[in-house]
């Protein structure tokens, strides 16, 4: 390493938690982490300093005065939040005041933040963990008692089989991808892809099930009949742990396999092969993301997936489980550390009187019991139930569905907070902005995909007047609450935090040092790495030995009113060089270069039929709103179906998206979108 090299820290874009330093050149290099072992990285890695000093950082607070947004002081800024704010809490009570936490930032600010909003006297505080995994996490929590990967990404090295289903891992976590799939898969692993989509994690893939957006109910329902009906199932597993069924063989054995293959859209020979495969493996790996977890029925989704691993075996064993691979560096642990509208920090419920006290005894204030209410349903009530906001390190104006929708409640919003390292679709409706730091700016704490504590390091400071976001933070707290929020930099906060979320209970920055801390912590007595490796052994967290198999009904994904016959499904997502709403990526040199990624995706057939070539423009429309794209006509998508990444500010795909919830977990319905396509004239 050259004597130059910046301290390390953690590459503060996806939840893998690659350990990355600031070479001389001004490029991220890898050390070797906790996860990147050999110190690799994927582009966004090599490109993130370059948030140090870009010309378009905010720099100065501002607020806004007759319609425009002019540069203050901090002290103006602050005041007008505490005069605005303290209004609000004054005519119509702290519940009308949305805080949305930043996923994206440290475990300390997120403890700090959610800390702010409950002693200000409300629950309304929630993460983008709601947009990503809110659903798998109903599923997972319910069923399992803990809404985290079952194993680790070293144990998943030792499968057999991996079944990716609804997840991009060579595009959206390149490192798992690149250092943990590839090589089992190199050695002999199989790869199953479940996905509408050939991407580049189809091309590791034995096969591929091309499934229908929405239909994963029936091809998992499926293959689990597939598994009774040849008698595959793991006896054993099925008597010592799990309970009712009778029930459930009763229901796969009313389910017409090659009925339900053709509504997934599979065809049954393949869909018959694959299970066999899945179930016949020693160790049996299943991944899951986004093509899952967002559908109105997402939850229903996930508690199909675990009926799989359940009657296969498949949980609480080594190199197997159902693995959720999270959305940012820090959506884990934000969740984990309570900002999250009905759980405390440790997932506690608000509703337990006991973990309040336990609480109250450390902040001297006990929280509110209420359950808040979560992101989307904030959006909803913005202008009404709402009047405040406070909008911490997220771009909801781009990132929530139907943005014309969110665009105009914004605007409705007496006061619109905004802690933000560079200008976006939300600082634009905002009256107060507080410029932040960047990850490179600050010190913290991070939680990864698979339960890893690990550090971040400052490499230089703040950009201009701005201040790091803990500073901030704090600094709103004691305006705001006039109780103490002086904490001595950000370990004094992790070790409060630590006293108040169970799972991290004993951690600390000198043990975390240059490696990581895993949770649940202390180490369980078969693991020899510091934190419980594989969860549900003998036991699931939930304190149970047997969990239920739960029968899952398919469910149309879209209401019958709302289908056109000439509509194609528009499903959205990501590539590799660009991260969410591509505030950050967008203006890095290093990405924009390697590859035009803005275009819709559409089959050959459907292309012809419309008069589409490829490169053409195209209007892609539904009743929400209506945006433009190329075409990009491949065979690698299915039929009937379209795809657009969201990361373009040019064309905000979310103005396309609409405002139906899954039921049980309110995440959005970003994976089945009712368009029609036309060639513009
Ligand atoms: N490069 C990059 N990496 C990222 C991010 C990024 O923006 N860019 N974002 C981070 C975040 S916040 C998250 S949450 C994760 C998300 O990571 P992923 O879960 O991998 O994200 P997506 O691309 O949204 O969706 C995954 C796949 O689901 C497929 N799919 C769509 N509909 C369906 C369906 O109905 N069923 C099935 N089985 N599949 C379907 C899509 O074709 C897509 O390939 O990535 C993280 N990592
Ligand atoms: N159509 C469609 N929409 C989606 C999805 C989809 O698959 N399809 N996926 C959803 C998912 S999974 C997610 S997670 C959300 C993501 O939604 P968002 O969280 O809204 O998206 P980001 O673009 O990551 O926004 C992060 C913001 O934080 C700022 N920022 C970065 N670092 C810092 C920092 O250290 N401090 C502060 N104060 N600010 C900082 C960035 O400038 C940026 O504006 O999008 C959701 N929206
Ligand atoms: S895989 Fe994720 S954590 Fe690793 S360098 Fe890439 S974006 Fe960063
Ligand atoms: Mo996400």
């Amino acid at each position: 390493m050259g004597g130059d090299d910046g301290p390390k820290s953690i590459c503060p874009f996806c939840g893998v938690g690659c350990g990355v330093l600031r070479a001389e050149s001004g490029k991220g290099r890898g050390w070797k982490g906790a996860v990147n072992r050999r110190g690799e990285l994927c582009p966004k890695g090599v490109a993130a300093y370059g948030v140090l000093g870009h010309d378009d950082r905010l720099t100065k607070p501002q607020v806004r005065k007759d319609g425009r947004l002019v540069a203050v002081s901090w002290d103006e800024a602050f005041s007008r939040i505490e005069t605005e704010f303290g209004g609000i809490v004054d005519d119509h009570g702290p519940s009308a005041l949305g805080f949305f936490a930043s996923s994206g930032c440290t475990n300390e600010e997120n403890y700090v933040f959610q800390k702010l909003a409950r002693i200000l006297g409300t629950n309304n505080v929630d993460n983008c963990a709601r947009l990503c995994h809110s659903s798998t996490i109903a599923a997972m929590q319910s069923r399992f008692g803990a809404g985290a990967m079952t194993n680790t990404l070293d144990d998943i090295r030792d499968a057999d089989c991996f079944l990716v289903c609804g997840s991009n891992p060579a595009e959206q976590h390149p490192i798992i991808f690149s250092s943990y799939l590839a090589p089992a898969v190199n050695g002999g692993t199989t790869l199953i892809h479940i996905d509408p989509r050939e991407n580049r994690t189809t091309e590791l893939a034995e096969y591929h099930l091309s499934v229908k957006p929405g239909y994963d109910i029936p091809l998992l329902n499926a293959m689990c009949a597939v598994i009774f009906e040849e008698n595959l199932e793991d006896e054993e597993f099925l008597r010592e742990r799990t309970s009712n069924v009778p029930a459930f063989r009763d229901f796969v054995s009313g389910i017409d396999i090659d009925e339900c293959a053709r509504i997934a859209g599979v065809k049954p020979d393949d869909l018959r092969e694959a299970t066999r495969v899945y179930v016949s493996a020693d160790r049996s790996a299943a991944f899951t993301g986004m093509g899952m977890s967002q559908h109105r029925y997402g939850t229903a989704n996930v508690h199909a997936l675990l009926n799989l691993a359940l009657v296969t075996g498949n949980v609480g064993k080594h190199g197997a489980g159902v693995n959720p691979l999270r959305g940012k560096n820090n959506v884990q642990g934000a969740s984990d550390v309570g900002a999250l509208p009905d759980v405390l920090p440790g997932y506690r419920p608000v509703t337990d009187a006991d973990t309040r006290t336990e609480i109250a005894n450390v902040w001297g204030a006990e929280p509110p019991a209420k359950p808040g209410l979560t992101e989307v349903e904030m959006t909803h009530e913005f202008g009404d139930e709402i009047r405040g906001a406070f909008v911490f390190g997220e771009n909801i104006g781009a990132t929530e569905p139907n943005s014309n929708r969110v665009s105009r409640e914004l605007d409705s919003l007496d006061c619109l907070a905004v802690q933000e390292i560079f200008p976006n679709e939300t600082t634009a409706h905002a009256d107060v902005v507080l410029p932040a730091s960047s990850w490179a700016e600050k010190a913290g704490t991070v939680t990864n995909t698979d339960r890893q504590v690990q550090r971040m390091r400052p490499t230089g400071d703040p950009s201009g007047n701005a201040r790091t976001d803990l500073e901030i933070l704090c600094e709103l707290g004691v305006r705001l609450t006039g109780e103490s929020f002086e904490y001595d930099g950000p370990e004094a906060v992790f070790s409060e935090l630590v006293r108040v979320t169970p799972q991290y209970a004993g951690m600390s920055y000198d043990g975390i040092g240059d490696g990581s801390q895993r949770w649940p912590f202390p180490k369980g007595a078969d693991e020899d790495s510091g934190g419980t490796g594989v969860l549900h052994r003998g036991r699931f967290a939930s304190g149970a030995r047997r969990v239920p198999l739960v029968p899952v009904e398919h469910v149309e994904p879209v209401d019958e009113e709302n289908r056109k016959s000439e509509s194609l499904v528009l499903t959205t997502g990501r590539v590799v060089e660009h991260f969410n709403s591509g505030v950050v990526t967008r203006r890095s040199d290093v990405l924009t270069h390697l590859r035009s990624t803005d275009a819709l995706q559409i089959h050959p057939d459907d292309a012809e039929e419309r008069g589409i070539e490829d490169g053409d423009r195209v209007v892609v429309e539904n009743d929400h709103g209506r945006i433009e794209a190329s075409a990009a006509v491949t065979p690698s998508i299915r039929p009937d179906v379209v795809f657009l990444t969201f990361h373009f500010a040019e064309r905000l795909v979310n103005r396309l998206t609409g405002d139906e919830l899954d039921s049980e977990s309110k995440i959005p319905t970003y994976k089945h979108v009712p368009v029609c396509v036309e060639k513009t004239t």
